[in-house]
């Protein structure tokens, strides 16, 4: 191919033609303190070469009534952080007034429970009724900025987390997510060694940081007293990483 040639192809040729069509979805902007500044595609708001405009996002971590947490790994055809083992499900509130918080007093922590909501059911076959906004336990905020190892796309976001203990059928999307896993503690810490050790096991560097700084130790008391008592370790800030 030419030089000219190569220039003019598209980040998206070659892409899985399902994982294309859903970058046409309208990510929401947000400014460093989590003000809504406007929209853009996924597609735009993902790429290095647009400085990876800042963006909201969530990440749940569900865990069964036995205390282990489901994982995922991302299917091939993800266009970021492909194969990558992660938590639960992790997605993007979409600039809709049901997502934003419109249609709920303004409230942009219930936009992103809609569309947990709405992501566990596509990426994980969870029927909607099977989990309700009650059941997600919003707990912070993360910002973080991260490339992924092709130096074309990456991930600047405001990152809601979100934890869940509930036994939920399960129906993953082949198209979205490869295998899923529960895992007790050891077994995570097992994983988390030999993605530090060897190259045949990824984990996505939010699910990483998340992990450091604030699951470790909820896990405990999760194990000891369920959900209950996190609303203690619950926090409105942002943090920076
Ligand atoms: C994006 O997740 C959100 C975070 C927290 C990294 P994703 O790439 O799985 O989004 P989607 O499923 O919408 O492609
Ligand atoms: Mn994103």
């Amino acid at each position: 191919m030419s030089t000219r040639a190569s220039q003019a192809r598209d980040v998206l040729a070659g892409a899985d033609p399902e994982q294309a069509r859903l970058m046409a979805e309208q990510v929401i902007l947000v400014d460093g303190k989590d003000n809504v500044i406007g929209r853009m595609s996924k597609r735009d708001a993902h790429l290095v070469k647009n400085d990876l405009p800042l963006h909201r996002a969530f990440s749940v971590l569900l865990f069964d009534t036995e205390g282990r947490m489901l994982l995922q790994q991302r299917a091939d055809a993800k266009v970021t952080f492909p194969a990558y083992w992660t938590n639960t499900v992790c997605s993007h509130p979409l600039y809709l007034p049901s997502e934003l918080g419109e249609e709920d007093k303004g409230d942009a922590v219930f936009g992103a429970k809609r569309a947990a909501i709405r992501k566990l059911s596509h990426e994980l076959g969870v029927s909607p009724g099977a989990v309700t906004s009650t059941d997600l336990t919003f707990m912070t905020r993360i910002l973080y900025r991260s490339e992924c190892s092709d130096g074309v796309w990456g991930e600047r976001e405001l990152d809601y987390i979100f934890l869940i203990q509930k036994n939920v059928p399960l129906k993953p999307e082949k198209n979205e997510v490869q295998q899923v896993r529960y895992v007790t503690k050891p077994e995570l810490e097992e994983m988390f060694y030999e993605a530090k050790t060897s190259e045949k096991l990824k984990m996505t560097p939010w699910f990483t940081i998340i992990m450091e700084r604030f699951v470790w130790p909820w896990w405990d008391v999760i194990l000891r007293d369920g959900l209950s008592r996190l609303g203690e370790l619950q926090d409105q800030r942002i943090h920076r990483f």
